[in-house]
């Protein structure tokens, strides 16, 4: 495939439906090479934060596919990505100045667990950020044929159908709420407890396994909230945006954004009970104790 390279307004700086345009095609293309190497069979090229925490020969294959487009199409951007960092763009930045700059923040298979045990629930996460603040995103499902797609300012769409917030659910007691659990045992002990004491209070959990998954299904209305905590930017990054752009409210805690600290993405009615809650049972002894 090749790309034409997109042409910077100096004025306006890049146009997020385009740089989002992009981020959608490198995405199914990098999704088509994931599910090539997952039907030749899951090869493991080595593990990061834990034992459980295993990188494949896919996510550097997909990750350096990605690497490849972008560089093309956009040669002066900034990539990071889970597997490589940063990397600047051949000109140093885009965009002729730091608030313009352009970089894209790649997860070449975001539910890397999921890949591996061959479970539908992984995801060709892209986002692209001008000045640090995210513009566009893609998430791309191969195994679903879903396609999401957000540009700030401009919506989000599945499957180029627009995704809009439903109704709010009413209270917490009829929420279904996903969440996820970070690699390593002292955070899974705490958030292990923490979901224990949130599961009375609401409908049910779902632990989906892709937090870019979990997002787009906030967006989509097939889960009515979505957190977690100790999410790197490319877990998010484009799903956060999907939802954001599809009506729902990410942010972090007490005002916080959305981070590594705390996520939590949900329709606004839901989102401060919610809220209240976690921020409660993270703040409780209980729920800051380091792992035994
Ligand atoms: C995964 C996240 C998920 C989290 C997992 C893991 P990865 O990312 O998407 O939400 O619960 O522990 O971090 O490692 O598969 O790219």
């Amino acid at each position: 495939m090749t790309s034409t390279p997109i042409p910077a307004t100096p004025d306006t700086g890049p146009d997020p439906a385009e740089l989002a345009s992009l981020a959608e095609s490198v995405a199914v293309e990098a999704g088509e090479l994931a599910l090539r190497h997952r039907r030749m069979g899951i090869e493991l090229a080595g593990t990061k934060s834990s034992r459980s925490d295993v990188v494949t020969a896919a996510d550097l294959a997909v990750e350096q596919l990605i690497r490849d487009r972008i560089a093309a199409a956009r040669p002066g951007d900034t990539v990071l990505g889970e597997e490589g960092g940063s990397q600047p763009g051949a000109a140093g930045t885009s965009g002729g100045s730091p608030a313009a700059a352009v970089s894209w923040v790649v997860d070449p298979i975001d539910g890397t667990v999921n890949y591996v045990y061959g479970i539908p629930a992984w995801s060709v996460s892209i986002a692209v950020a001008v000045g640090g603040q995210v513009m566009a995103g893609a998430v791309v499902n191969p195994m679903t044929g879903e396609v999401f797609t957000a540009s700030a300012g401009g919506g989000a769409s599945l499957n180029g159908a627009p995704l809009r917030r439903g109704g709010d659910v009413p209270d917490l007691a009829v929420a279904l709420v996903g969440t996820g659990f970070g690699y390593t045992a002292a955070n899974r002990a705490v958030d292990g407890w923490v979901v224990g004491e949130l599961l009375p209070q609401v409908r049910d959990i779902r632990r989906i396994g892709s937090a870019s998954l979990d997002l787009c299904m906030v967006a989509t209305g097939q889960l009515d909230a979505y957190y977690e905590r100790g999410l790197n930017p490319w877990d998010h990054a484009a799903g956060g945006l999907v939802a954001a752009e599809a009506g729902y409210t990410v942010a972090g805690l007490a005002g916080a954004p959305a981070g590594r600290a705390f996520l939590l993405a949900a329709s606004l009615g839901l989102w401060e009970p919610l809220h209240d809650s976690l921020a409660t049972l993270f703040a409780d002894p209980r729920g800051t104790r380091p792992a035994a």
